[in-house]
């Protein structure tokens, strides 16, 4: 069994509480201002944006520090397009046949449909796949553990680094996402875990108007 290895954690910024206060309040007022955005502009992003913010969301917390995760990040229209075909064929039986009425009448406020075009518009598409086994420097072949948390941390922390950088998002999940794999070559030990859509908004873009609940709605404190 490998021994742990230690050194100084001195990483730790010391700041005065009411600095930490003001920063807690600033980067809430900072995320507050995220909203998923379905119309996207096809103005280019740079890439070393993308790639800072990558590298933000490789720095999450995972299971045993496995780091389940693979980011595929598109660009290139042809991969754009039939990945927006794929998307839409699957969102298309979604919207006619597969959603239950009570799914259907829970999605009505966001106005959403089968018609995917920020799909190719949009200058990236990031799928991220979550990875039940992984394969270490040395070849051997090892279980994940605490997969889905693991990769959501990633996720929540990859929108929130790119909310940081100025860009906008959308987590499209279209069920199923088999298709990833085959377009984007990807082995099966990899599941796609979500499609990130990310650039700028387009300038006439709209949103729902619907809110996010209170403090005292989501917490407890005991
Ligand atoms: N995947 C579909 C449906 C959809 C489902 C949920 I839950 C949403 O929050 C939004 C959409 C689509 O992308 O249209």
């Amino acid at each position: 069994m490998t021994q742990p290895q230690y050194i100084p954690f001195d990483a730790h910024q010391n700041l005065a509480e009411e600095d930490m206060i003001r920063r807690a309040f600033e980067f809430r007022q900072e995320m507050q201002t995220r909203r998923s955005v379905r119309q996207f502009s096809d103005r280019a992003v740079p890439r070393e944006i993308i790639e800072e913010c990558l590298q933000t969301a490789g720095s999450a917390p995972s299971g045993a520090n496995l780091q389940p995760w693979h980011f595929v990040v598109i660009s290139d229209s042809a991969v754009k397009r039939q990945i927006r075909l794929a998307a839409e064929q699957e969102e298309h039986e979604f919207y006619t046949r597969r959603a239950p009425p009570e799914w259907m009448a829970a999605l009505a406020p966001l106005g959403t449909d089968e018609h995917k075009p920020f799909l190719e518009i949009a200058p990236y598409l990031i799928a991220i796949f979550a990875l039940n086994n992984s394969q270490l420097e040395d070849g051997r072949t090892v279980k994940n553990y605490y997969v889905s948390e693991s990769v959501g941390i990633s996720t929540g922390m990859l929108i929130t680094a790119l909310h940081h950088a100025g860009l906008a998002c959308l987590t499209h999940t279209p069920s199923p996402m088999k298709f990833l794999n085959r377009i984007l070559n990807r082995p099966p030990n990899e599941r796609p875990y979500l499609l990130l859509v990310v650039g700028y908004p387009a300038p006439e873009a709209v949103v729902p108007d619907i809110s996010k609940k209170s403090l005292d709605q989501i917490a407890s404190f005991v």
